[in-house]
């Protein structure tokens, strides 16, 4: 039996007028740009020359025009990342748009991007990147942490309103890399002395990362959480875990704290935009899935949207935004609920049932103290077609559902349409279109008094599932392929799981064997090759960080590597890598894949698949 004031406790922690207004704002955009566009490279190293930054037709008023049509509320910019180059002309450094050619030196894509977004009325958000592979003075601590602040203050009080600064965790040199200790409570009273009202977001107290950048969440998505450690680590060792805030979580109630999830993912394969990947970009449909796993599962989204060497949006990621936007407004255009005569098992005086189909955000029903599973009946009055419910909590008061179902009466009998486990801010959940006079809500377990706000049946818009376009389709068939030999491997995970075309197996080097290690393919006849892919471990670490890749008409002779060069936030967001060479390389019959460093200090490299691209 759970201590009763424990969970009286847990159902009472509510937001901060500043969480509730973020929740609201639902959908918020990320632009990360930097020299990357410009060099093609996900992670840059700081050795970028400031020249390579010249867009042709930077907009940072179409980025925020597109958002702004696509219902962003938000845009927060990469001001400055792992890199170290400034988007604004930094005092502090030389490294920024002050010493690149686009316009001259004079340009400011922060001021350009925070005034349009003013007059459009849509928030501005910064993201400084506390890792800065450039800057010298990283790694020495006291000497980094000033200049950080110093960057800080520039963006806190040169650009009007900052909403959220968003600090990422990222922070991976490899191997002998220089480690900084970071101040955070330090960055924090700045930001609370130059912008009370910013939220800090990711390695911040105001919202935290949902644990992957792949659109997904976890099946009970709490905002109620045990942080019984300071936040870094509650960031490093528990924002992935699939149990976030269950009952058996709690510990004695001490360190609750409300912590909301933010979906953070790009609608393109990397956060950097590359133009190998303008087939790739999300199609409405899969920002669909993602609205309804981040947004319609108790989140904020966080869509990353890249701008290109001109400085624009691509056409591509402005027409599947746009089409994903009316979409949505179609779907949630009418709620086919409304009207309906709603009854509840319970009911706390003064908070009936019918506030829950008012359409407002501040009525709601509860049931009264303890009572806590209920059931509450729809009669449509005639019969309906829907295929999709929407369910709010009145989380002003706290979060409190932990399992409910929803069924439909349908010859005389209850059909179960969904069901699922926490509510919170929003719960959205799709299911086969359903023709129902009557339809039934039933919370089955909940904290001390569930409460609903609003209840609504949408018919959303057949969406065509496109085929999807991703790196893994470009490979080279593997029918004559086979492993030629690798430099380890563990017995369990085999060097021929490379080529078994599942995500899900991985050849793994032996524990403990020295770097680096390789593995070469014989690809079974002479081939001619654009480049090469790989599809990092899909379940867990000993991702490769410094690679060469080689390739050979004989496998003995191997020559100077066709690529070489590092993969980037590989731990975080393990895609497909796709790397072409400089120049197509013919008549190539073995390929190799070197691992000189491996990410996290793994003692062990394991990758799922490997594969080449041939050339056209
Ligand atoms: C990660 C970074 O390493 C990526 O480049 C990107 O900025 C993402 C939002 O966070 O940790």
């Amino acid at each position: 039996m759970m201590d009763k004031s424990l969970i009286y406790k847990a159902a009472h922690i509510a937001p901060s007028a500043k969480q509730l207004a973020w929740q609201e704002m639902e959908l918020t955009a990320f632009v990360h740009y930097t020299v990357n566009a410009f060099t093609d490279k996900e992670w840059g190293d700081g050795s970028e020359s400031p020249s390579v930054f010249n867009p042709s037709d930077c907009s940072p008023r179409q980025w925020a025009e597109v958002c702004k049509n696509a219902g962003f509320k938000m845009i927060i910019l990469t001001c400055k990342h792992h890199d170290g180059f400034c988007l604004w002309p930094s005092k502090y450094t030389e490294h920024s748009v002050k010493n690149s050619p686009w316009k001259n030196g004079k340009g400011d894509v922060v001021r350009e991007l925070s005034d349009a977004c003013r007059e459009l009325n849509v928030k501005f958000g910064v993201y400084l990147s506390p890792w800065d592979r450039h800057e010298p003075s990283y790694g020495d601590s006291p000497v980094y942490n000033q200049y950080f602040k110093n960057q800080l203050t520039e963006l806190l009080t040169n650009y009007g309103k900052i909403e959220c600064l968003w600090f990422d965790g990222a922070c991976a040199e490899g191997p002998n890399g220089k480690r900084q200790e970071y101040d955070w409570e330090g960055y924090y009273e700045l930001i609370y002395r130059l912008q009370p009202d910013a939220l800090i977001s990711d390695i911040g107290p105001d919202i935290r990362w949902c644990g992957n950048e792949a659109g997904k969440s976890r099946p009970a998505e709490w905002s109620v959480l045990n942080v019984n450690k300071n936040i870094m680590d509650f960031n490093q060792e528990r924002c992935s875990v699939e149990n976030i805030g269950g009952r058996d979580t709690l510990a004695d109630g001490s360190c609750l704290k409300w912590y909301p999830s933010e979906v953070d993912t790009s609608i393109r394969p990397g956060w950097f935009y590359h133009r190998g990947e303008d087939d790739e970009v999300k199609s409405p449909a899969r920002l669909m899935d993602i609205y309804f796993n981040s947004v319609g599962h108790n989140g904020v989204l966080l869509l990353n949207i890249p701008p290109d060497k001109r400085g624009r949006f691509h056409e591509n990621d402005v027409k599947n935004l746009l089409e994903f936007n009316r979409l949505l407004q179609q779907g949630c255009e009418k709620n086919l609920a409304s009207g309906a005569r709603a009854e509840a098992s319970a009911e706390r005086e003064g908070f009936p049932v019918s506030n829950i189909l008012d359409g407002g955000r501040h009525s709601f029903w509860q049931t009264p103290p303890w009572q806590e599973s209920a059931e509450i009946n729809f009669d449509l009055g005639t019969p309906k077609t829907f295929n999709c419910v929407m369910l709010q909590e009145h989380i002003r008061g706290g979060q409190r559902i932990e399992k409910y179902s929803v069924h439909a009466l349908i010859d005389e009998k209850w059909r179960t349409l969904t069901s699922g486990f926490t509510v919170g801010y929003k719960e959205m959940r799709r299911f086969e279109r359903t023709t129902a006079a009557r339809v039934k809500l039933v919370i089955h377990e909940s904290r001390y008094s569930p409460t609903l706000s609003n209840f609504a049946l949408y018919l959303f818009p057949e969406i065509k599932q496109e085929i999807a376009v991703n790196a893994e389709t470009l490979g080279l068939s593997k029918k004559l392929q086979k492993i030629h030999r690798a430099s380890s491997e563990d017995p369990e995970f085999p060097a021929a799981n490379l080529l078994d075309g599942s995500r899900d197996s991985c050849w793994s080097g032996k524990p403990g064997e020295p770097m680096p290690q390789f593995v070469q393919i014989d690809l079974g006849e002479l081939c001619d090759l654009r480049g090469f892919i790989m599809l990092p471990n899909q379940h867990g670490g000993g991702h490769i960080f410094d690679y060469e890749f080689f390739v050979s008409d004989n496998g003995s002779d191997w020559g100077r590597p066709a690529a070489a060069g590092q993969f980037s936030n590989l731990v975080n967001n393990p895609v497909c890598q796709k790397v072409c060479f400089d120049e197509p390389k013919r008549g190539v019959r073995f390929i190799c894949l070197k691992a000189l460093t491996v990410c996290e200090n793994y003692d062990h490299i394991r990758i799922a698949d490997l594969n080449v691209i041939p050339a056209e």
